[in-house]
């Protein structure tokens, strides 16, 4: 959409009826909800929390085109954070942080075949985390944990707003089926991911994504990758993804080359891979306005903006 059309279609009118909805303060209560029972959660588990960073040399170079964010400042170009993937990886080197997380700012400038998803947002927050010496089986397991906490602290605190919002109570979840992608692609067809989705009712792991050179590739079943993406059920489709990280210097100049990744851009970080040795870790992120996208069950994660971030569809303000 170019954007004298924008410009058109998008009025003060709409733009404020956007923030006067009256469901949204309840909206932000789940919100505030999540964030304050993940604050609690990583604190018991020990993880040290990061400030968020917006800018810098090297960000995620994504798995997907979008449109370039990079400014000039001080002789250099400085993108947008688009993740703190290796952000994360960095400040693990220091030897006494065993894991961290933060509460990321993520810029995502979408192209406009992303604005009907109802997954997307241009600007969005994800909460990042990342282990020293752990694997993939003690991400999930986190993961599986940090959920039912977040669940059972939601309940407790604000049932009334669920119920308003979601007409019961958040479930508990036992057992999270773990499917890989290879295989659902061969029963269900290139649309695996969605129809899975659809017909779940609890949400489930997906492994095996051809994705970014810093997934690790499988070293005994090369080709493959040691990733794992969180698939909300009921449709909501997918709400975190991560993985067991490259960390040597071989491997990630490979890896980079095969996906396309420009080598100069990442010569720092190549660097400290080859003379210093970049740490064994493990990780992952998950989309905070995803998450609550889900538990108030809204069709469109732009329900949970004050301010529209829906790609191509521009608030004022
Ligand atoms: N946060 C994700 C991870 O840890 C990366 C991403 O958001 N693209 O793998």
């Amino acid at each position: 959409m170019e954007l004298s059309t924008l410009e058109e279609t998008t009025t003060l009118e709409t733009t404020l009826g956007h923030l006067r909805r009256p469901l949204l303060p309840k909206v932000l209560q789940v919100q505030q909800g999540i964030v304050r029972a993940v604050h609690d959660f990583m604190f018991k588990k020990g993880l040290t929390q990061l400030m968020p960073l917006m800018l810098s040399p090297i960000t995620d170079p994504l798995n997907h085109g979008v449109v370039d964010a990079t400014i000039g400042y001080a002789d250099r170009h400085w993108s947008l954070t688009k993740s703190m993937i290796f952000h994360k990886q960095l400040a693990l080197l220091n030897p006494a942080l065993q894991s961290l997380y933060i509460v990321s700012p993520n810029v995502r400038l979408e192209f406009s075949d992303r604005a009907g998803t109802g997954r997307h947002l241009f600007e969005f927050t994800q909460i990042d985390f990342e282990f020293k010496d752990k694997d993939r089986f003690y991400v999930m397991e986190f993961m599986e944990e940090l959920v039912n906490a977040v669940f059972a602290r939601l309940n407790a605190e604000i049932p009334e707003v669920l119920l308003e919002l979601r007409g019961e109570l958040l479930p508990q979840y036992e057992q999270w089926p773990v499917y890989r992608t290879e295989k659902l692609e061969a029963a269900l067809g290139p649309d695996y991911e969605r129809i899975k989705s659809e017909e779940a009712t609890t949400p489930f792991w997906l492994l095996n994504h051809t994705r970014e050179f810093y997934d690790k590739e499988d070293p005994a079943k090369p080709g493959t990758y040691l990733n794992y993406d969180l698939i909300w059920p009921d449709g909501f489709g997918e709400g975190l993804s991560g993985a067991e990280r490259e960390h040597e210097y071989h491997q990630i100049r490979k890896r980079m080359a095969q996906v396309g990744t420009s080598q100069e851009i990442f010569k720092h970080y190549l660097e400290v891979a080859r003379e210093e040795g970049l740490p064994r870790t493990a990780g992952a992120g998950f989309g905070v306005e995803r998450m609550t996208r889900f538990i108030c069950r809204l069709k469109d994660v732009d329900e949970v903006t004050v301010f529209s971030r829906k790609p191509y569809a521009a608030s004022l303000f």
